[in-house]
């Protein structure tokens, strides 16, 4: 790992050096069957101009029921070790791992929660914010997998529609021959499409599969990371660009010309230079004031039109002094890793 690009902690381990995009485990279940980093992400982290997502840590949580082999899974990959002794987890646990991919440093905590029915409300109060939501049941446990529906489901609640990548992940593979594996995993598959996530099989204690599925949890995370934080900086752009465009010509022009020229001008008082919106669903000219003074008609100044939200939308309070936020021009949305 280059030294300029180091954040802090200690050097990442050969194993979690990220070149080239990771693969699926099966491409029935999968969430993305490129082989290669979205073009913008690749060229992004060529020019070292990726923002502070390698500063960030990135959130994983791993949900199922008790015994499934959560704890064992998450140890197999941060320390290498499989315990064959039951220790319930109790609320919550997690562990830092630290990558590098493609050439930027990116780091993922990972959650463990309590699979006890009498912990769940203290492990679901950690789900919130999750960047991958790994639901985990027992290969050789059917009833574990009819869970995972449920698990997923609270752990979704939790987070925004769509932000998080989910995976469902059989675990203890060990135990099966490979014709019972295929067997099982023809209803994990078709679950695993039902629930819009990606099936992996691996086994904590030989190991099989591991590092291959929280490599394809980093880059899937990192893609979306690394898109989102464009997205952000392109948004952020444009309205710098409208601003300049919009507000500060028809500003000077509002203006009463001996205080355009006498003295500095003062800041009009705009609600987020925002246009207000009619019940009807028109547009409102926009007025723009001096601070401390009512808006009113007079000086007043046209924006331009602009697409109107539906009353109670996303609306906000509306008094003589704060106009109605209309999300047009700028909607930023979660991106989606394509
Ligand atoms: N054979 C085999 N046993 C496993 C594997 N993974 C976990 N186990 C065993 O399954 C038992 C439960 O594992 P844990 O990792 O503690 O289960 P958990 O899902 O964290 O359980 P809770 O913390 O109570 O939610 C332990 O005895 C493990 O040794 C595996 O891949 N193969
Ligand atoms: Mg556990």
């Amino acid at each position: 790992m280059r030294a300029s690009l180091k954040p802090w902690g200690p050097p990442v381990s050969r194993d979690c050096v990220i070149t080239s995009f990771p693969k699926w485990y099966t491409p029935e279940a999968s969430l993305q069957l490129k082989e290669h980093f979205h073009e913008k992400v690749s060229a992004a982290c060529e020019r070292r101009d990726t923002g502070t997502v390698g500063l960030r840590l990135s959130k994983v949580v791993v949900v199922g029921d008790l015994y499934v082999g959560k704890t064992s899974l998450i140890h197999r990959f941060c320390k290498n070790v499989f315990d064959r002794d039951y220790k319930a987890t109790i609320g919550v646990d997690f562990e830092i791992e630290r990558f590098e991919i493609a050439g930027v440093p990116y780091s993922l905590q990972i959650w463990d929660t309590a699979g006890q029915e009498k912990f769940k409300c203290i492990a679901s109060a950690y789900y919130r914010g999750a960047q991958a939501i790994i639901t985990a049941f027992d290969l050789s446990d059917v009833q574990t997998l009819d869970h995972t529906r449920q698990w997923l489901e609270d752990a979704l609640r939790e987070n925004e529609p769509g932000a998080s990548a989910i995976f469902l992940v059989g675990t203890k593979k060990d135990l099966l021959s490979g014709a019972a594996c295929a067997q099982a995993e023809v209803e994990a598959v078709r679950l695993a499409n039902e629930m819009h996530a990606e099936y992996w099989a691996v086994s904590a204690k030989t190991g099989e599969n591991v590092r291959a599925l929280f490599s394809r949890v980093a880059a899937l995370a990192f893609e979306q990371s690394v898109l989102q934080e464009l997205e952000r900086r392109r948004s952020n752009g444009r309205l710098q660009e409208w601003k300049e465009r919009c507000l500060k010509p028809r500003r000077a022009r509002a203006l009463p010309a001996r205080t355009a020229v006498n003295h500095p001008a003062p800041v009009p008082h705009l609600a987020h230079g925002a246009a207000p919106v009619t019940q009807e669903g028109g547009t409102e000219p926009l007025h723009v004031c001096e601070q401390g003074q009512r808006p009113g008609p007079a000086p007043s100044i046209h924006c331009s039109a602009r697409p109107v939200l539906p009353r109670g939308g996303a609306a906000g309070h509306h008094d003589n002094h704060h106009h109605q936020r209309a999300p047009w021009p700028f909607n930023p949305k979660p991106s989606q890793a394509p």
